[in-house]
């Protein structure tokens, strides 16, 4: 059977890769509503090579849809996640308003995909952010396989991340630089991004961590089932457009060496694994445009008996959040709906 499916933010940068992703996939669409504000709406968008009119996501009717793809930020999907669930849409969300609350499953399908039945509970599932899924995908079977307690990780994120808007900031910056022409200081992230790095991502909190850091540590706990998983997180924003990496430090509880978690990421789904250290992964010349999370320079650690490294690559915007949701609404239909 085939689904109607609304997308909330179709104008965004996720929005649009969703509205391809679903094309690319063949997902099983039946009509496809792409959903915005009133500033885009009569607008188009292009869906199997025909044009479809953007709607004002106020005068939508809900009931239309039975599939609900949300990438508007946090405050839309607040106002309008309760009204599509109550009219029976299921809505998969990919902002963190509803990620943490108990009764809400969050979900990274090669991780537990399990956790789907539960949107029973409110018709609505969680996206996790980004820099968890990739990084849950590669130590899921080492998860498994020996328990990790630890993980230390330090991001390097790109713009993209944050909308469409800071990936025309870092173009735009650049080209001023590059012209000999100062850049604005009131720019969209909180230092100047071209040729530099920011070790924020999101707002501080009072404990003195990112809110972005502290994601990573809430959304892991949740997905992998286990409050006994510390993630002590560094998140940081690189001048890259598209793609997250990820230096990731484990500790397991038992020992494992590399060639085991080698051969454990070659069987591992969604994982793509360079086994050769000098083969290792980049944002720019492996993951963009990709589905797969990209592993290597997978190491021991030096320093402690029971520790591995690991440098982990995805595109944010495909499994990092819209090919993410779509795999999502496939487990939906097919076990589900
Ligand atoms: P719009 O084009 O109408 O502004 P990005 O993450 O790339 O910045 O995109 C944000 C997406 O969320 C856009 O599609 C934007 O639509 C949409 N959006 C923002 N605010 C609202 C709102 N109040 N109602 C519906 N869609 C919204
Ligand atoms: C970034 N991780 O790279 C953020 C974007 O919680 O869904 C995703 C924010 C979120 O800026």
């Amino acid at each position: 059977s085939q689904y109607n499916v609304a997308v909330l933010g179709a104008t965004g940068l996720v929005g649009q890769h969703l509205i391809e992703i679903l094309e690319q996939r063949d997902f099983p669409v039946a009509e496809l509503f792409p959903l915005a504000s009133s500033r885009s709406a009569g607008g188009t968008v292009t869906f199997k090579g025909k044009k479809i009119k953007v709607i004002d996501a106020e005068t939508f009717d809900w009931s239309q849809a039975q599939i609900g793809l949300f990438s508007a930020g946090g405050s839309v999907s607040a106002i309008y996640a309760p009204k599509a669930a109550d009219a029976g849409c299921v809505v998969i969300d990919n902002t963190s308003h509803y990620r943490y609350e108990h009764d809400i499953p969050l979900v990274v399908p090669e991780v537990n995909a399990h956790a789907i039945a539960d949107y029973r509970n409110r018709n609505i599932i969680a996206n996790p952010n980004c820099s968890t899924i990739q990084m849950l995908v590669a130590l899921k079977p080492i998860h498994d396989a020996v328990g990790i307690s630890r993980i230390n990780v330090a991001t390097y994120q790109s713009v993209s991340g944050a909308g469409q808007d800071a990936v025309e900031a870092l173009a735009h910056e650049a080209a001023q630089l590059m012209n000999g022409r100062p850049i604005e200081s009131e720019g969209k992230f909180a230092r100047q991004i071209a040729f530099n790095v920011i070790p924020q991502i999101d707002v501080f909190l009072d404990n003195g961590y990112t809110k972005e850091e502290m994601k990573m540590h809430w959304e892991t706990q949740k997905i992998f089932g286990d409050d006994s998983i510390a993630v002590n997180a560094t998140a940081v924003r690189v001048p890259v457009f598209f793609g997250h990496a990820e230096a990731v430090h484990i500790e397991t509880r038992m020992p494992i060496s590399v060639e085991q978690v080698k051969a454990l990421l070659a069987d591992a789904p969604g994982v793509v694994l360079l086994e050769n250290n000098a083969d290792f992964p980049t944002q720019v010349c492996s993951a963009a445009g990709k589905d797969e999370v990209f592993v290597g320079r997978i190491r021991q650690d030096l320093s402690h008996e029971n520790g591995i490294n690991l440098w982990v690559v995805a595109d944010n915007i495909r499994k990092g959040a819209a090919t993410n949701s779509i795999q999502i609404a496939e487990h939906l239909i097919r076990d589900y709906l």
